[in-house]
């Protein structure tokens, strides 16, 4: 699949790629931020609107010459409103997710304003206000968190502490929050105390555009979303809103934040958005939601603790204490075995986020491959087979093997299409 420019010009770059290629039809890929962007989105993204400068928006740039990427940032604005009904606005240039989230406070914060989050460590994220990130060193950040028995969301005791603390802004959404979010309700609290509502739907926003989960639009003032989770695009961001606020949100990316878009990978959006506005997106929406719950229910009947008991949408997170291991062990163990996925902390967690007590799985990418229910119990024997084998190298080779045989029977998006 490699291009030959690559292979005769760079032959150590062409090797890299090639291996990646090599590791993504032999993994089970199962880390629930990834995806296979189909060959489409690979090539717009390769493409020569990578030369251009265009800083500014369609009509109004700082650079002559500029047409084809008016063009195409125009399509991707038009083809991001209709795949995400009810929206007016849309800055397609974000870079990347926290990016967007940046963007997203530079246009309606100060430094100093308080906003009220999920906290890290309960399935937020790092511009969600972590002290390592621009954003906790930026603004007062304070912090919700689940309910301690149903490790869910307790909407009375957000709804208490907003009305306490009095956030000029609330965000919604997460990175390993494996439950429906009820926009609605975060529109309710924010409406108490007059508090901004950014909807953060990066991780589920693919399930959102194929209708496996609630839209924020309408409830929310702002949506951020990155476009290469379920969205299956590539990688970036994209920020909505209302006309209202559009030229805040605007003015917030270019010029306070970024420069010149990348216009390669803004038209890879548009191609994207018109990938995700298809039947056969809104049926693999579906079949995500399917096989995660398959892969939770299958893990249980393993013996495998799932925290909040189940799922709802892409991902769950797996208690791997009962195993007597930690996250990261069973991270490294999985590795070995041909089984990506990635450590994290679970609700309460009692050990630090660079060991943590879980394991997060998301079957974004494996149903891109077109694995089914079946194949999500095989995918539980291979990963109980691996963890159970912890320490056992020549078992865990022969495990390699065979997960290898597995994964390359299926088709890899991007590469096959
Ligand atoms: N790194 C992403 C994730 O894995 O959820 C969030 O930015």
């Amino acid at each position: 699949m490699l291009m030959p420019s690559i292979t005769n010009t760079d032959p150590e770059v062409a090797a890299i790629i090639g291996a990646e290629e090599r590791r993504l039809r032999e993994d089970v890929v199962l880390i629930a931020s990834e995806n296979y962007a189909s060959r489409a989105v690979l090539d717009a993204t390769g493409s020569v609107l990578t030369n251009k400068y265009a800083e500014g928006y369609p009509g109004r740039r700082y650079y002559s010459g500029t047409e084809n990427v008016d063009a195409v940032e125009s399509l991707a604005i038009a083809r991001a409103k209709q795949i995400f009904p009810g929206i007016d606005h849309a800055n397609v240039q974000p870079h990347s997710g926290s990016q967007a989230n940046m963007a997203a406070y530079f246009a309606f914060l100060k430094p100093g304003d308080r906003v009220m989050s999920l906290s890290l460590d309960h399935g937020g994220h790092l511009t969600h206000g972590s002290s390592v990130s621009f954003s906790g060193r930026l603004y007062e950040f304070v912090h919700y968190t689940l309910d301690e028995a149903s490790e869910t969301l307790d909407y009375d005791s957000i709804e208490r502490q907003v009305k306490q603390l009095r956030p000029r802004m609330i965000i919604s959404g997460f990175t390993a929050y494996p439950r429906r979010v009820d926009f609605g309700r975060f529109r309710g609290i924010s409406n108490e105390v007059g508090a901004i509502h950014i909807a953060d739907i990066s991780h589920i926003a693919g399930l959102v555009v194929g209708g496996a989960h609630e839209s924020p639009v309408g409830l929310a003032d702002v949506v951020t979303t990155t476009t290469h989770k379920t969205l299956r695009g590539p990688r970036g961001a994209v920020i909505m809103s209302s006309a209202a606020n559009a030229r805040r949100i605007d003015s917030a990316v270019f010029p306070r934040m970024q420069g010149g878009p990348m216009g390669h990978t803004i038209a890879a959006k548009a191609v994207a958005f018109q990938e995700a506005s298809t039947g056969a997106f809104r049926d693999y929406a579906r079949r995500v939601v399917v096989n995660a719950s398959r892969l939770a229910e299958s893990l249980e009947a393993a013996g495998l603790r799932i925290v909040s008991g189940g799922t709802d949408n892409h991902l769950l997170l797996v208690d791997i204490r009962g195993l007597g291991m930690s996250g990261s062990e069973a991270e490294s163990v999985l590795r070995s075995a041909g089984l990506v996925a990635n450590k994290n902390q679970i609700p309460f967690d009692p050990l630090p986020p660079t060991v943590a007590s879980g394991v997060r799985l998301g079957t974004s990418a494996i149903t891109s491959r077109g694995m089914v229910a079946k194949d999500m119990d095989r995918i539980v024997e291979f990963i109980v087979e691996a963890l159970y084998a912890h320490g056992d190298s020549a078992a865990l080779s022969r495990l390699r093997a065979k997960v290898r045989a597995f994964a390359s029977g299926f088709p890899v998006p991007g590469l096959d299409d």
